[in-house]
């Protein structure tokens, strides 16, 4: 019980300097050497709905031995740069050192894995199961199970549809249609910038009915319509490097010439397409009015925004994947009976190596581009 009641001491402020132990290790890519300082995981609030937790958890029935807080992570898979920084952000959190007890469950893109995965966190009466969930249909009957077992579903990341707000505790994640759509508001400056009026665009999506994947692809969608681009083709990349390459010779093999800008919606999708354009002979870069290939990306990883510097990829919209100590403050709030917000939204930001463009508009706000440096990048913690 002993390390169970420090944390609960923690959030009870009966001690100080508890909020030390919530720092994360910075996630340093096998791609570069560079040592990034660590981001500030804050969370705005900008969630529609907040609810008071009834879902709080008795403490008992654990299955730590040991008085840790247990915790079962249903993690969609290793899918990409992201994933991996995500899992980093995750284990870094609630590690045994930090009082918590991590089941960690890899569920390879497949949404039956991750039913399983959470079907095997209700029989060892976990505390808390943390929820990113592949997809957004289909999840009703195992938080069913879960509510009845009275263990707290946290979703992180992708969202879920859910007959009944009841049925998790809290959702922290990005808001993807405002990326998708901060990503096209760049693209038409961009474009315009360069006296570039035909835009035709290939669109490499993400996993389908995923979140990531619903929001960048209607964001697109909505551009596409609103200022008359030619959307030549769209087929998901499932997300990966390897796919998104295979699509993209398709595409080249369909449309060739005829495409000028990619929409990759995420870095490793990117990595795949330039991959594919540089095979089949094309010039990928910025320069859109001198016949190169503009290639888009979502992410802004470290190898992301590494290849976006050196302009292969034009623009890449931030999407951060540091939710370990987000989900973390959700669980301390429960255990210390607090009402949490049912949704919060993280800020993120816009990348691009081109000068020309330092902010957009999108609904009536505007946002800052961050036109990229090595120091940028040495500076981030992902
Ligand atoms: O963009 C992609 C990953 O759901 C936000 O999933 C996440 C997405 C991310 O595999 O790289």
């Amino acid at each position: 019980m002993k390390k169970r009641f420090l944390a609960l001491a923690c959030v009870l402020g009966l001690l100080t300097g508890c909020g030390d132990a919530v720092v994360e290790e910075p996630y340093i890519p096998d791609t570069t050497n560079q040592t990034g300082t660590q981001e500030a995981a804050g969370t705005a609030d900008t969630g529609s709905s907040s609810a008071a937790a009834d879902t709080q958890k008795e403490d008992s029935g654990s299955s730590s031995s040991d008085g840790n807080i247990v915790v079962g992570f249903a993690q969609v898979g290793a899918e990409s740069s992201w994933r991996i920084a995500n899992t980093e952000s995750m284990k870094n959190t609630f590690s045994e050192e930090n009082g918590y007890t991590l089941l960690f469950e890899d569920g390879e893109q497949k949404q039956e894995n991750q039913i399983k995965a959470i079907r095997s966190f209700i029989e060892k009466k976990v505390d808390y199961i943390v929820l990113a969930p592949a997809t957004e249909d289909g999840w009703d009957d195992v938080l069913k199970e879960a509510k009845d077992a009275e263990i707290p579903v946290i979703m992180v990341d992708r969202m879920a549809k859910v007959s009944s707000e009841d049925l998790y505790a809290a959702w922290v994640g990005s808001n993807f249609e405002l990326e998708g759509k901060k990503a096209c508001a760049w693209l038409k400056a961009y474009a315009d910038s360069q006296n570039v009026t035909e835009l035709n665009i290939v669109d490499i999506q993400g996993t389908m009915d995923a979140s990531a994947q619903i929001g960048r692809t209607a964001g697109l969608n909505a551009a596409v319509e609103e200022n008359g681009w030619n959307l030549l083709g769209a087929e998901t990349g499932n997300f990966t490097q390897a796919q998104g390459k295979t699509v993209m010779e398709g595409f080249i093999d369909k449309f060739g010439d005829d495409i000028n800008v990619v929409y990759c919606e995420n870095d490793d999708e990117a990595f795949g397409a330039i991959e594919a354009l540089k095979e089949a002979g094309y010039q990928v870069g910025t320069d859109l009015a001198g016949g190169e290939i503009l290639v888009m990306a979502f992410d802004s990883t470290n190898p992301g925004l590494t290849s976006a510097l050196s302009g292969e990829i034009g623009c890449d919209t931030e999407c951060n994947p540091l939710h370990g100590s987000r989900v973390e403050e959700i669980i301390k709030a429960l255990e210390a009976g607090q009402t949490v917000e049912k949704q919060q939204y993280v800020d993120e930001e816009i990348f691009a190596s081109p000068q020309d463009i330092t902010s957009i508009d999108v609904d009536g706000s505007s946002y800052e581009v961050t036109v990229l440096t090595q120091d940028v990048i040495d500076g981030r913690a992902y």
